[in-house]
């Protein structure tokens, strides 16, 4: 059922990717807990903004390695959503590389299988793919909810194409992809995959604009996943980054999730110039990240001396900050602690799981990691983080 304001024809959807779904789960609950509250997110905002489908651009789960605990909860969300909605929001979804992983606990899998697909077969989303050997006319089956197979589904005057992640023959097959498209149907299109733009992340392997350029005569909306950084382009294309920061590194992306609203002019019988598409980016409630440089004046000898001064630095940083003091579990950030300065005597040595235990024991923080970025390394860190984003104490 399509959930459209009949008066002046708008559909509104989300999309979303990367959630990553499993991240963290070995080490920290806490924080594999993140991970689940965006899909929560996303399910509570699709509830709240009345949005006809949901889109999710691949790595849904970031390996293939879950445990029973994550996967009931996820099952159990999915689950609500849809009673609660009457099945009336579709969840579409394409596999991403991290959710088709070919290695599972150091041991290669021969069969290819999914987390997406075990949803699937729970009817609890529609999982989009094709066939990359069909002829470009037949590469786009409808979806057939009984065989659960299927690269394209019509909602109302939305049509979703979609195929899993394509690794290196993307490129290959984009020409078939286009072919593949009706262009004649009179509806808004959309295509799902799973691959980043040449030049929107720095030094990451991605597909050159030109090479994509052409789809932009059947396709309205290329709904991307894969970088974990947001980026949208001339328009038409649209990457909405990672729900969470998955590593260090990403903790200063612009990320979030795309709120789509399509306004369908019916006097207007060109395609192009009949539907046109408003795209908001939502911030999603993510986990606080905390980067704390401490400077060694001197050699430290003892490791002793080295938890101390650490401890009384991080001390006069929480005490002065009032916001940090009061926090719940699910507010306490990540830290990210940076030591400069003089190397001490034994830093091979330091036993950082010692240092880590007494921070995270005595200090409001979820999580963290220790960068040593002593005096004769200290620009490599800096690459990637912004000097402001960096606290001196
Ligand atoms: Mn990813």
């Amino acid at each position: 059922m399509l959930k459209s304001d009949s008066e002046n024809h708008k559909v509104r959807f989300i999309h979303a990717s990367d959630i990553h779904l499993g991240t963290g789960q070995y080490q920290n609950p806490a924080r594999s807990d993140d991970f689940i509250k965006i899909l929560k997110g996303i399910i509570d905002l699709a509830i709240s903004k009345k949005v006809s489908f949901i889109l999710l651009g691949g790595d849904v789960f970031g390996s293939l390695d879950l445990l029973p605990e994550q996967l009931s909860r996820i099952v159990k969300i999915l689950k609500d959503f849809k009673e609660k909605t009457q099945d009336s929001i579709n969840i579409i979804a394409i596999e991403g590389n991290h959710d088709i992983r070919k290695y599972s606990r150091g041991s290669r899998i021969i069969r290819r299988q999914s987390w997406l697909r075990f949803l699937q077969e729970l009817d609890l989303l529609v999982l989009l793919d094709v066939n990359p050997e069909a002829r470009s006319e037949n590469l786009f089956q409808n979806y057939d909810y009984q065989t659960k197979k299927g690269g394209k589904i019509r909602i109302g005057n939305v049509v979703i194409y979609g195929t899993s992640y394509l690794g290196r023959r993307t490129e290959e097959l984009l020409p078939k992809i286009r072919s593949g498209i009706n262009q004649t149907d009179g509806c808004f299109h959309i295509l799902l995959q799973h691959f980043g733009i040449k030049g929107q992340m720095k030094n990451v392997p991605g597909m050159p604009l030109y090479k994509v350029q052409p789809l932009k005569d059947c396709i309205h909306y290329l709904a991307l996943g894969h970088y974990h950084l947001q980026f949208k382009i001339g328009g038409w294309i649209f990457n909405p980054g990672s729900g969470e920061a998955v590593s260090s590194v990403e903790s200063n992306y612009k990320r979030g999730i795309f709120l789509g609203e399509i306004t369908e002019k019916n006097e207007v019988s060109d395609n192009r110039l009949k539907f046109s598409v408003d795209v908001k980016n939502v911030s999603l409630k993510n986990r606080d990240h905390m980067w704390v440089t401490i400077y060694f004046p001197e050699v430290f000898q003892m490791e002793h001396e080295i938890i101390s001064f650490i401890t009384e630095k991080l001390t006069s940083k929480f005490s002065n900050d009032n916001k940090i003091k009061k926090l719940t579990q699910s507010q306490k950030p990540i830290l990210y602690l940076v030591l400069r300065g003089n190397k001490p005597l034994f830093s091979e040595n330091l036993d950082v799981n010692i240092l880590k235990e007494t921070i995270l024991n005595q200090f409001p923080v979820v999580s963290m990691r220790i960068y040593e970025k002593y005096v004769e390394n200290t620009r490599t860190l800096e690459t990637f983080i912004p000097i402001k984003k960096m606290v001196k104490i």
